[in-house]
């Protein structure tokens, strides 16, 4: 198989074909297409300079006797896969066209094995005798793509069928959410001709994600649902740990460590449990990780145990059906994408049920930097996804989604049917949802002051902005002319002297006045407003926020009462 595999000059049509083959397991390793590559074997392992030092006896499956690839073929056990930087330029183009379809390296992965092996990533607890109840319901797989790459979903669907016992999978449907890549069409029901529990649903017109998951909800047929994104890879014993969880209690929706598949290298990263995250959000809308809080590890002998998460990232979960039901599945008024993460996290949790991240379930997912596939235009539609979910369950504290979007709603449409949905199951409320089980999100409310900051120096125009991502902390804070609309320019100013957004503080040790997590122990971080003077003096250094003469940047200068640069007002100030 190795001979073949590195010295074979199919091209790429012949190596798509066979890789069509279903019967044929190992000619579907020929799209490894080394021969396009040079040098013409990139794939050695790191420490080995002949490639042929690399062959090895093919194992032996036990089933039919076909023949697997040897370890060493490209992404074996999760292994990265690295092309070389001399590049002829026919794959170059390849290896381009790949990413600007997909937003990932599809060349990379589709020299990868469709069976590839993967690492062990569970802790020992897991593995336990009698872990798991013995009698566990069996899971509908539920996979929503839209123009996905072939060799990508190819795994994801062979990772749940050969990483999961046969009985447990009652049948894997594939939604097609009105894709046009040809390889989607016959060939993707070609392909899965022989195997009868891959169904393929495809969606008469572009419905996004949602609708397309609920598309798929009503032709699965096992007791339990298991959403997966269309570029994931489960590992050994992902299916049971979850399964158990819903087997003891059907209002448990439980979600899957979900560990990284480099979107370059298609390595598969993982950490032990001891590193494990659960769910947040922020007020922005927006779903985000963090630790698990102490009070949820003081819970636990073993961090492998499942922990609480007061939500879910979205795309990887099981859920009972007829519990799925019952919470109305999503609002299927959500476009495309996103919204519906939260929607169903605040539901579980709000009426009677219980989220929690399960650490022996380990699912990888390729993270991508951009969003590779068409929206719709002329609609911001995940602000309007946002705006559904916050009238519906975010009670009075909408208002603080929609600070941050400039208070400017837009046309949601109905949702009378959704507020319906919410009296009728009796639902607690979101007040009591942040108070028991997401106490550590920062509420506005409890802010001094919020809103824009602006100072009042060289024509009082000029707003303290930043977008304050993740990517943005550790780098200075700006400046920007007023606008009126939030977003970046929404600040809190909190009773313990922070200015902060989300998990963002404003934060000056004697260089530049830059955004920094949020620690709590004041510090660097401690700003005290005057109302009277309107300067901000800061803590540890006693000197005042100004802006310099061009309005370009935050400065820290000896406090001075008469300089209006130094004067701020703070929206909605309320000492
Ligand atoms: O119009 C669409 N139709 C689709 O069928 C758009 C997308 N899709 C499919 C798509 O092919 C993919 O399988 O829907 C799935 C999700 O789309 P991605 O992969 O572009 O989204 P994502 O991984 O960035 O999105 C995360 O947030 C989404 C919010 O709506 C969904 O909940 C995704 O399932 C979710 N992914 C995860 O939770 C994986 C971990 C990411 C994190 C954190
Ligand atoms: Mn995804």
């Amino acid at each position: 198989a190795f001979l073949l595999y590195s010295e074979d000059r199919t091209d790429r049509g012949i190596a798509l074909s066979l890789q069509n083959n279903p019967v044929n397991r190992e000619a579907r390793e020929l799209q490894h297409d080394s021969n396009l590559l040079e040098p013409a074997n990139p794939f050695k392992n790191d420490d080995d300079e002949n490639p042929k030092a690399n062959l090895q006896e093919p194992r032996k499956e036990d089933d039919g006797g076909v023949l697997l690839p040897p370890q060493n073929l490209p992404g074996e056990l999760g292994k990265p896969v690295v092309l070389p930087t001399n590049l002829s330029a026919e794959v170059k183009k390849m290896v381009d066209d790949g990413w600007l379809k997909n937003a990932f390296n599809q060349y990379v992965s589709d020299m990868i094995s469709v069976h590839r092996s993967l690492p062990d990533p569970r802790d020992e607890w897991c593995k336990k005798p009698n872990r798991y109840l013995t009698k566990l319901p069996a899971t509908s797989v539920i996979i929503c793509f839209h123009n996905e790459a072939w060799s990508i979903l190819l795994r994801t669907v062979h990772s749940v069928l050969d990483r999961s016992p046969k009985h447990l999978i009652k049948e894997v449907v594939l939604v097609d959410d009105f894709s046009d890549m040809s390889h989607l069409k016959q060939q993707l029901e070609d392909y899965w001709k022989s195997e009868p529990r891959v169904k393929i649903v495809r969606a008469k017109k572009r419905e996004g994600l949602i609708r397309a998951r609920l598309l798929g909800a009503r032709e699965a047929s096992g007791p339990v649902l298991t959403y997966l994104d269309s570029h994931c890879e489960c590992t050994d014993g992902w299916l049971e740990p979850l399964l158990d969880r819903i087997a003891r209690d059907p209002t448990t929706v439980v979600c899957p460590v979900i560990d990284v598949i480099d979107d370059t290298t298609l390595e598969y990263h993982w950490r032990d449990s001891s590193g494990v995250n659960v769910g947040g959000f922020d007020w922005n809308l927006q779903f985000n990780w963090h630790a698990v809080p102490d009070k949820e590890k003081k819970k636990h002998e073993n961090s492998a145990e499942p922990v609480w998460s007061p939500t879910m990232a979205g795309g990887l979960f099981s859920i009972d059906k007829k519990f799925f039901e019952k919470l109305g599945t999503y609002d299927s008024g959500f476009d495309i994408w996103g919204g519906e993460n939260l929607e169903l996290s605040f539901k579980t949790w709000m009426c009677g049920g219980t989220l929690e991240i399960v650490p022996c379930s380990h699912v990888g997912h390729i993270f991508r930097k951009r969003s590779p596939y068409k929206w719709r235009s002329g609609v911001n539609v995940l602000r309007r996804n946002s705006v559904r979910l916050a009238e519906v369950w975010l009670d009075e504290y909408a208002k603080y989604y929609y600070q941050r979007i400039g208070n400017d709603k837009g046309d949601f449409g109905d949702i009378t049917a959704r507020r319906k949905l919410r009296d009728d199951l009796n639902c607690k409320s979101f007040k009591w949802y942040l108070d028991n089980i997401y106490p550590e999100l920062f509420v506005p409310g409890d802010a001094v002051a919020n809103g824009e900051f602006r100072n009042l120096g060289h024509g009082g125009k000029t707003c303290l902005d930043s977008p304050a991502r993740k990517s943005d902390l550790h780098k200075p804070a700006g400046l920007y002319p007023c606008h009126r609309q939030g977003g970046n320019q929404y600040w809190m100013y909190s009773k313990t002297g922070e200015i902060r957004r989300d998990e963002a503080c404003l934060d000056y040790s004697g260089q530049e006045v830059i955004l920094y997590p949020c620690h709590g122990s004041k510090g660097n971080q401690y700003w005290e407003y005057d109302e009277e003077s309107k300067l901000l003096r800061h803590g540890s250094s006693d000197k005042c926020l100004g802006i310099n003469a061009s309005k370009t940047k935050l400065i820290m200068e000896q406090c001075n009462n008469n300089s209006n640069n130094q004067r701020w007002t703070l929206e909605n100030y309320d000492s």
